[in-house]
């Protein structure tokens, strides 16, 4: 049984854009090499969270069990692949179908690993349904080795292998993504397909500057194409003169970032906390808001053009309410002409005062 990764004949190349292939006897050891150390407790794995029911296998009688080979494509983030890997394991599916599946309201899955740090990974409930990935105990006709997950492991196909966790402890059904030690601490790609080479959150990051992006919390100055900063904690971003077109910021914490002369035009910044963050002379036209938080934001000088702070029926996403402003959102009577009729009335209607924000009218002079 091969899985659906590896493309069929006259599809694209087997191998993804910028991987190299390594031989069948190599296989590097990538991030953590083993489990939580100095517990004595007997290793289970446990499935809850939004289940019908929550269930716990001690890992002898998931390994016991009579298990499928899957031959799949490895393909790391760090740049290397191996082609035909054999996992042997069981199907994620039929051990979730065993507590009744998932609840109703499910929408993601996060991995948890059982080791020093806590070590996680997600995936939409969906990409699992379609992936089918599986709890593998042995690859190419052995054991897993220690340090390559053993002795069980997630192995996800159709992805860089990040979202692959090793020493499977925990996976827990969720409403809401959680994201990954990956994903949410280093900068790595939330969707991670190598096809598309989404490795960064921005397409023109390398791995240093990822690295320092992250733990600087700048991007000033920096041209960030196709970023994708979902839901991630950026609490205090500086981000001045930065190139952040079609940035999707959607859900992040961003509470006194400084966006002052970034682009940020059809920038998606809906749901995101952006308490006191300032995008003074910014440009933000068609960029979206809704459900924002933007008390205490500054947009003194920002171009408004066709953006939008709320969902406008029948087409806007009804889930989402208007964005949040009020007396200490700083914003121009003059600024608001440049917003459609629609978006007028519903700034209009969230500032909840007569007058615009900061008593400091454009039009005055
Ligand atoms: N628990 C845990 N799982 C993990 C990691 C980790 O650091 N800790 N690293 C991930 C990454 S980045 C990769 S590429 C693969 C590496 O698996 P390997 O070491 O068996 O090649 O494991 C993934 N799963
Ligand atoms: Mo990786």
């Amino acid at each position: 049984m091969t899985a659906p990764t590896r493309p069929g004949p006259g599809e694209r190349p087997r191998l993804p854009p910028n991987q190299a292939l390594l031989p069948a006897e190599r296989w590097p050891v990538v991030g953590e090499a083993r489990p939580r150390t100095h517990d004595g407790s007997p290793w289970t794995v446990t499935i809850d969270g939004c289940v019908r029911q929550p269930l716990t296998w001690p890992l002898a009688v998931l390994m016991a069990r009579p298990r499928i080979v899957r031959v799949q494509d490895v393909h790391c983030v760090t740049r290397w692949s191996r082609f035909d890997m054999a996992f042997e394991g069981l199907r994620l599916a039929d051990l979730l179908a065993e507590g009744g599946g998932p609840a109703a309201g499910a929408r993601y899955v996060s991995f948890q690993a059982r080791s020093d740090r806590g070590h996680s990974t997600s995936l939409p409930l969906a990409q699992v349904e379609a992936l089918d990935p599986l709890v593998a105990f042995a690859a190419d006709g052995a054991p897993l080795p220690e340090e390559h997950g053993g002795p069980v492991r997630m192995v996800v196909p159709g992805k860089y292998f990040y979202k692959s966790v090793k020493w499977l402890e925990r996976i827990s059904l969720l409403t809401e993504d959680r994201l990954g030690y990956w994903e949410g601490e280093t900068g790595y790609h939330n969707n991670a397909d190598p096809w598309a080479e989404e490795r960064y959150i921005a397409r023109n990051l390398d791995r240093r500057r990822v690295k320092k992006l992250m733990a600087d919390r700048s991007m000033v100055g920096l041209d960030l194409l196709g970023l994708v900063a979902v839901d991630l904690d950026l609490t205090g971003l500086r981000a001045t003169d930065a190139k952040l077109r079609n940035a999707d910021f959607r859900r992040s914490r961003l509470r006194g970032a400084d966006f002052s002369g970034a682009n940020l035009s059809n920038a998606r910044l809906d749901t995101a906390d952006l308490r006191g963050a300032r995008f003074v002379t910014a440009d933000l036209e068609g960029a979206s808001f809704a459900g924002a938080d933007l008390r205490g934001a500054d947009l003194t000088g920002a171009s408004l053009f066709g953006a939008s702070f709320g969902p406008e029926p029948p087409d806007g996403d009804r889930s989402l309410p208007p964005a949040r402003m009020d007396v200490t959102t700083r914003l121009e009577a003059g600024q608001l002409d440049r917003l459609s009729p629609a978006q007028q009335a519903l700034v209009a209607r969230a500032l909840e005062r007569d007058g615009i924000g900061g008593d400091r009218s454009g039009d005055r002079a």
